[in-house]
């Protein structure tokens, strides 16, 4: 398998490197925040947004997508369980979980802070968006109370998804009252490929 990843720094592409690293699969990295919003990253994510990966010769984006793949291409890893499996549809389940009823609300704080010009900001949503996020990353906490993991009790593809978006919340004080959360992010900081920002 031939892979290249364009990715760059902590943001979501250390998903990607981290997910690489985990399961031993060699890559090329193309790096540079200038990647983003260029015509060459577009001609692979038609957002010209980072991760993006190219496979075999074919374009692949959206993080959580292309950790899932890698992992699927390295079952020697133990990163997934196989499609169609209970444990594959836990998986699902946490994966849309944190991209939807978490990271959605940090990006929607993101994208008004950093990423649209200055005067297409709209910020009356700041307060709603860390609020609606402690909501469901409450959830999680109680779910990781009783398991150091999300997925058979062991570190999984998952957890690099989900870590990634937990210490997101981390870094914009959104954990406060979920210790279990912050036990969660110290036990994959332990982990030699951690690609996370520890910041
Ligand atoms: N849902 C996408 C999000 C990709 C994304 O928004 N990436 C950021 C960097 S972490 C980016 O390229 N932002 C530039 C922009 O939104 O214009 C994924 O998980 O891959």
């Amino acid at each position: 398998m031939k892979v290249t990843l364009y990715e760059t720094g902590t943001n979501r592409s250390a998903r990607v490197r981290w997910t690489a690293l985990e399961c031993g699969i060699a890559y090329e990295a193309i790096g540079g925040r200038d990647l983003i919003g260029s015509d060459r990253l577009r001609a692979v994510h038609p957002l010209a947004k980072l991760p993006a990966a190219v496979i075999d010769g074919q374009p692949l984006f959206e993080s959580a997508a292309i950790c899932t793949y890698l992992a699927d291409q390295a079952p020697d890893a133990g990163l997934v369980t196989r499609p169609g499996s209970w444990a594959r549809a836990q998986h699902d389940q946490w994966v849309a979980f944190t991209l939807t009823e978490m990271e959605a609300w940090l990006w929607n704080t993101g994208v008004n802070s950093y990423v649209l010009p200055p005067e297409e900001r709209i910020t009356a949503g700041f307060e709603q968006n860390d609020m609606m996020f402690r909501r469901s990353a409450a959830v999680l906490n109680d779910v990781l109370a009783d398991n150091d993991y999300l997925i058979e009790g062991r570190f999984t593809v998952t957890d690099i998804i989900v870590g990634w978006t937990v210490n997101w919340g981390r870094r914009t004080g959104n954990l406060e009252g979920m210790p279990h959360l912050s036990a969660y992010l110290d036990r994959l900081f332990t982990r030699p490929h951690c690609q996370l920002n520890p910041d």
